[in-house]
């Protein structure tokens, strides 16, 4: 893709502050293999205009479960988000960013990993002490385009990582508007009562992978009933 006929627009006064300037932030842009050709920021990256034409860029999903009882820790995302406002959704979404050297290296998903915990601790304050880069499991990359409103949208190669730990949550307003614990009858009974306020990626995850891998996590419960925290 040319980079010269990428469109952009602009922001100001429209959107939060905060998540307007969060936009500067640079993606790091993929091709459908997930090598890496170079940067873009996320404003850019998440136009629907320039989605159509191709732009593909990295990004992660981080599920957190807790051992005590094997639930998943769900977010709401804040009325200040650009993309995706107010919708139900994994415990952390984002993208590593060309911004910094460790969240390019891709040996071991290692930046990815480290964009995680980032990540963990701007939206949810959650101590990157709870949230180690070798503690992450890595699942698979799924590959997916979704629109958000008309003018924005994802399309992603998004690295799917699975966190147990006991982890102390402090939420950034600005970031999420709740957030609670779930097991899988809990969120199946939230899919079956409002199905579209979930984010498009949680739902395509959720229907693919998540409640399989989530049974072999339970099903690898310790003596003591807790979730080990490597098991897959
Ligand atoms: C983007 O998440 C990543 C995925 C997998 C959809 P996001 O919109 O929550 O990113 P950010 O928190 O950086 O705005
Ligand atoms: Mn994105």
């Amino acid at each position: 893709a040319s980079r010269a006929v990428l469109q952009s627009i602009d922001l100001s006064g429209t959107y939060d502050p905060e998540q307007t300037r969060l936009m500067d932030e640079r993606c790091i842009l993929v091709d459908e293999d997930d090598r890496a050709l170079g940067a873009a920021d996320k404003k850019t990256c998440h136009l629907m205009e320039n989605i159509n034409k191709g732009l593909l860029h990295r990004a992660f999903s981080a599920f957190v479960f807790r051992p005590d009882d094997g639930k998943l820790l769900l977010q709401q995302r804040a009325s200040e988000k650009i993309t995706f406002p107010d919708m139900w959704t994994n415990t952390c979404c984002s993208h590593p960013l060309d911004d910094f050297a460790a969240e390019k290296e891709e040996r071991e998903q290692l930046g990815v990993r480290v964009a995680a915990s980032r990540k963990l601790e701007h939206e949810l304050g959650i101590p990157p002490s709870q949230t180690p880069v070798d503690a992450f499991q890595y699942l698979t990359r799924i590959h997916y385009l979704a629109p958000s409103d008309g003018i924005w949208g994802e399309h992603e190669v998004d690295y799917i990582l699975f966190l147990t730990a006991d982890v102390t949550v402090t939420p950034n307003p600005n970031e999420i508007r709740d957030h609670k614990y779930v097991d899988k009858a809990e969120l199946q009974a939230m899919f079956e009562e409002s199905s579209n306020s979930f984010t498009p990626w949680f739902k395509l995850i959720a229907r693919d992978f998540l409640f399989g891998w989530w049974d072999e996590l339970l099903a690898r419960r310790d003596a003591q009933g807790k979730l080990q925290a490597k098991s897959l």
